[in-house]
């Protein structure tokens, strides 16, 4: 199985907790994708779901593909979130973000009552850490954020590069709310709950990727098929 195969096996595997009727949290990254194609298979067979997309990009798919969408405001009670990840640890502890929408991933899973994660093995880790840890800041300030991170980091033994992520064409990059991201390459995190509750408290920033106490199931896909990790 390559990897688009192994996402295709965990998005459908996913699909298998959907049900009609359902509220829906739909993720963003490519094996979030995979799973809107398989919906949009089942929407175009009858199936019936409301949508609330966590990115522009994903908005962009579900209508080009028939899933009809809500906004969160519409729906603020999600019956269900599927969306990929960047690592996972034993506890169901995710880095979110490395596409850039981790800010609407988290209001969306929030605002669920179960959120399924759907990613190929790759992404099973020990320790959070590896895939640096991006830090969603406001603009304004963003030096003395950049600061204040550094200081905390500090404090909690972590050393590592804090990258303003940038484009291709080396412009910065802006998420679909107007942020910036810091990407943090930590390389191990001892402490994910507290570096969360911490960063938190640090007033510029409007958001990071762990998530915690936010996945209530992994569908994890391998060359011999797709696991659960709950
Ligand atoms: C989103 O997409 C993000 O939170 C995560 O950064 C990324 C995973 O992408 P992929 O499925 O392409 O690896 O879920």
């Amino acid at each position: 199985m390559d990897a688009r195969e192994m996402k295709i096996k965990a998005a459908a595997e996913a699909l298998t907790h959907v049900e009609d009727g359902m509220r829906l949290g739909i993720g963003t990254g490519s094996t979030a994708e995979e799973f809107v194609r398989l919906l949009a298979e089942r929407v175009a067979g009858g199936l019936k779901v409301e949508g609330v997309p966590t990115s522009e990009r994903t908005a962009r798919l579900c209508l080009e593909l028939g899933v009809q969408l809500r906004s969160l405001d519409e729906l603020p009670q999600l019956d269900l979130t599927i969306d990929g990840a960047d690592e996972i640890d034993p506890q169901l502890r995710l880095i979110k973000g490395g596409g850039g929408a981790l800010l609407r991933e988290k209001i969306v899973a929030a605002a669920s009552n179960r959120m399924i994660v759907i990613a190929d093995e790759t992404k099973i880790v020990d320790t959070l850490g590896a895939f640096p840890l991006p830090i969603e800041i406001n603009p304004f300030g963003q030096v003395s954020t950049r600061i204040a991170v550094e200081a905390l980091a500090s404090r909690l033994g972590l050393s590592g590069a804090l990258d303003l992520r940038k484009r291709s064409d080396d412009s910065l990059y802006m998420t679909d709310g107007g942020h910036l991201i810091l990407d943090a390459s930590f390389g191990r995190i001892p402490d994910a709950d507290a570096l969360a509750e911490q960063l938190n408290a640090i007033p510029g920033v409007v958001e990071h990727g762990l998530f915690i106490n936010l996945a209530s199931l992994a569908i994890i896909a391998g060359p011999a098929g797709a696991r659960v990790m709950e």
